[in-house]
């Protein structure tokens, strides 16, 4: 199974060819990181492209993002098997106006497999949600945006936890496409990561 194929049906929304695509690479031993990011990150990095350039439309881009979901699901178990103690308690979600998960649920299962109890908040999560997790024990608050329009709602967050008393208590990070170093700095988030993986290392690094 090459990766091109896989990649080629995220683009065209073949969901049950993507699940196939991912079976039978891990069947032939291609390591599971190299699907996620040679096939499925690189296809909706490609669908973004063609919704730039007014090739695609939502449609398109929904069907690639289930496509992508199903490969996830696959690739989920590998993903998640490094995981024996728990090495504390994350609340995640993504924020208020905003529907992307892909990357969200990316991180969500890069930090179970790190080990993480994971709180998954979903999609579209307002301020007070967050608040709650953090009153319910989560140690770190974990927020997700992908529109430029909806990155204000960290800041939103993180002063909804100063008013509430509880900023000392939880660490923030942020991430998303549209998030960078500079915003985390400017809004006092505690962390910013760019993928996944370093996520878990940033949230690694928050609670040593
Ligand atoms: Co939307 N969309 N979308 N979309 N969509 C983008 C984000 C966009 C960049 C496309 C484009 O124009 N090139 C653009 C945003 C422009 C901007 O704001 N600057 C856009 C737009 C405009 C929109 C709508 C407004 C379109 C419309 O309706 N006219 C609309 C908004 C809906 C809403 O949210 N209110 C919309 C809708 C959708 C769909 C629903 C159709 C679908 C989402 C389905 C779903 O998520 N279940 C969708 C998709 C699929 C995309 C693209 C194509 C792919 C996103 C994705 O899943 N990437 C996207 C273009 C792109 O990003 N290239 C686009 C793969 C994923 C693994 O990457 O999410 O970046 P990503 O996550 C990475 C890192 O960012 C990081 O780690 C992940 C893994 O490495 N990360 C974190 C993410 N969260 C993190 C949290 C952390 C740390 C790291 O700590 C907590």
């Amino acid at each position: 199974m090459s990766l091109e194929k896989i990649y080629q049906d995220v683009i065209d929304g073949q969901a049950s060819a993507v699940e196939a695509g991912v079976k039978a690479a891990l069947a032939e031993g291609i390591a599971p990181d190299d699907i996620l990011r040679k096939a499925l990150i690189a296809a909706m990095d490609e669908v973004g492209t063609r919704f730039e350039e007014g090739e695609f439309f939502v449609p398109e881009m929904l069907i690639a993002a289930r496509a992508m979901q199903t490969g996830l699901g696959v690739l989920k178990p590998q993903l998640v098997a490094g995981g024996i103690e728990a090495a504390g308690r994350v609340a995640i979600g993504t924020v208020q106006g905003d529907l992307h998960d892909i990357g969200k649920n990316l991180v969500a299962m890069m930090l179970e497999g790190a080990g993480f109890e994971v709180n998954d908040l979903g999609v579209d999560v307002g301020s007070d949600a967050f608040v709650k997790a953090a009153q319910d024990g989560a140690q770190v608050i974990g927020m997700s945006a992908l529109l430029t329009t909806t990155m204000s709602n960290m800041q939103k967050t993180i002063a909804a936890l100063e008013a509430a008393g509880l900023r000392d208590k939880v660490k923030v990070v942020i991430g998303g496409a549209p998030v960078t170093q500079a915003y985390a700095n400017q809004i006092g988030a505690d962390a910013f990561a760019p993928d996944a993986s370093s996520a878990t290392r940033r949230v690694r690094e928050l609670l040593a």
